[in-house]
């Protein structure tokens, strides 16, 4: 007679067993997987380059620029979103910009290589800025320049320090 199982019982073990349903529904989940794939090893951009230059300064001037040619034989978009450079305390994609009649130029969140096309970086269009450089470049010496993109890849490339 005393046997049965007061009423609260069968209510908490529904209770538990609800939130226990829930976490085997969520083994499966592909949530887990995306979060192993951004662990792993950055791949390389695939990319190429010509005529990577950083245009050399006068000692003293702590900032300057770089050009090249970027192609991308790739059937995708390629978009920048940095670069870094060991000889520079930051660095940086820049866009030419017409203000009325002055040509500046400004910081820009990403450059774009088009797919199975090119992108050209020069002195009066879209470039690179290397800002703060810890030491005077030479004429003639290669320097490191690391392109980075949105997913983590990344594209390593030598530049020649050329006179202007
Ligand atoms: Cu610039």
């Amino acid at each position: 007679m005393k046997q049965l199982p007061p009423p609260w019982l069968a209510l908490a073990a529904l209770a538990l067993g609800a939130p226990a349903l829930a976490e085997t529904g969520h083994v499966g989940h592909p949530a887990p997987k995306a979060a192993a794939s951004t662990a792993a090893p950055k791949a390389a951009l695939p990319l190429r380059v010509q005529n990577a230059a950083i245009v050399a300064v006068p000692p003293g001037v702590k900032d300057t620029a770089a050009h090249m040619v970027l192609i991308n034989p790739s059937a995708r978009a390629v978009k920048l979103t940095g670069v870094s450079t060991p000889v520079a305390r930051h660095a940086m994609l820049m866009n030419t910009v017409m203000t009325g009649k002055m040509m500046g130029m400004r910081e820009t969140k990403a450059l774009t290589v088009p797919a199975r096309g090119q992108l050209a970086l020069k002195n009066d269009g879209d470039h690179l800025m290397l800002m703060g450089l810890w030491r005077p470049l030479k004429v003639g010496e290669q320097v490191t320049l690391t392109l980075h993109a949105a997913d983590g890849r990344t594209f390593k490339l030598s530049a020649t320090v050329r006179k202007p």
